[in-house]
């Protein structure tokens, strides 16, 4: 059980009579704390419609409408049941054409990308930013030549007024679940705040899902005393996060660290990589995860990852309906946040064969 090898660890680091405390520990599973939800109010008919059945948005009214998609890249499992999943959706039967713009993690490819769109007259803008940095000139040009932006994944804070709705994942309530499971974790098995020496691995700076959980960790570890020891980004990417981790396992020592926290699976993966390469084991340590990538959730019923807050990639359906709505001139709540939750030993059974992914 995690408890009784974490206390090896902590009792090579801390007094006799803190180890004696931990090795008596009970449950390792606090309940997780309630879903978000919109905090928007609800939604309004403007009577808005155009002549096409597919409403307004189809300016051209041929039945279809032509939507610019603006992709981070292909980083992560997350991002590919993303990508899948608006290409499922997005096609001519359902009234959508896709054109599908990879920015490969280049943030100045994808304001290229969406500038394509603007010019080539597409009728609906989808972001996806990478970052949140940089987007009101673009914004700006979408919304001059009248083109609706829809914003989904991570949010563009603070630029409400340039896209019509946000639809994705509250990433800052993905870090204060975590955060809240962790401090239950430590209730549950008596440990002490002192002890809990955190890694963070860190998402793309600069996203909204970096900063969520990030903003969400270090609240944490303001109120509840806890140390944040080493803190480097891996890009959610596995090979960064790997050689992140590296890095940082040849400047600590196995004891110097209980929590590795990375804020995504890929990364996870790559850390663990990087610890049992240096003959640690990751089930010695507490690890929190982000995603819920189907192996990810499968470490998570080994004992490996102890826990996963959720991040919903399968968006494409839920933005698609949403926007024949907004079409047909409906006002759609923003922000609109899936429903998420944490994972961990109590749930895992239940959210194993409904996980995403691979
Ligand atoms: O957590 C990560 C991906 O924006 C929510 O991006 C997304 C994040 C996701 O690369 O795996």
């Amino acid at each position: 059980m995690k408890t009784t090898t974490l206390t090896k660890i902590m009792a090579a680091a801390c007094a006799m009579t803190f180890a004696v405390g931990l090795t008596a520990c009970g449950s390792d599973t606090p309940a997780p704390p309630p879903p978000p939800s919109s905090d928007a109010p609800p939604a309004t008919s403007t009577g808005n419609t155009g002549s096409s059945a597919m409403g307004a948005w189809d300016k051209n009214g041929d039945g279809i409408i032509v939507v610019g998609f603006a992709q981070t890249g292909s980083e992560s499992g997350w991002r590919t049941a993303n990508t899948q999943s608006f290409k499922d959706y997005f096609i001519p039967a359902n009234g959508f054409d896709l054109k599908f713009g990879d920015a490969n993690g280049d943030d100045a490819t994808q304001k290229a990308q969406v500038r394509d769109f603007i010019s080539q007259g597409a009728e609906v803008i989808v972001i996806q930013p990478l970052s949140n940095d940089g987007w009101e000139p673009v914004l700006k040009e979408a919304k001059d030549a009248g083109i609706p932006v829809i914003n989904s994944d991570r949010r563009l804070q603070g630029l409400d007024q340039y896209y019509e709705f946000f639809f994705g994942s509250d990433m800052r309530g993905e870090g204060d679940r975590a955060v809240a499971w962790l401090e239950g974790y430590i209730a549950a098995n008596n440990l002490s705040n002192s002890d809990i020496k955190i890694i963070h691995l860190q998402g793309q700076m600069g996203s909204d899902a970096q900063a969520g959980r990030t903003e969400g960790l270090e609240a944490g570890v303001q109120k509840n005393g806890w140390t944040i020891l080493k803190q480097q980004t891996g890009e959610f990417a596995r090979d960064k996060g790997q050689a992140a981790m590296a890095a940082i396992l040849s400047s600590v020592q196995p004891t110097d660290f209980t929590v590795v926290w990375g804020e995504n699976d890929d990364m996870v993966y790559g850390a663990i990589d990087a610890m049992t390469a240096v003959g640690l084991d990751p089930k010695d340590y507490i690890v929190i995860s982000f995603d819920g990538n189907k192996s990810a959730v499968q470490m998570v019923k080994d004992g490996i990852i102890d826990a996963i807050a959720e991040c919903n990639p399968l968006l494409g359906e839920q933005v698609g309906k949403l926007i024949l709505r907004a079409s047909q001139g409906e006002k759609i709540p923003s922000p609109t946040f899936s429903q998420e939750e944490v994972i961990d030993s109590t749930n895992v059974d239940a959210k194993l064969p409904i996980a995403f992914g691979s």
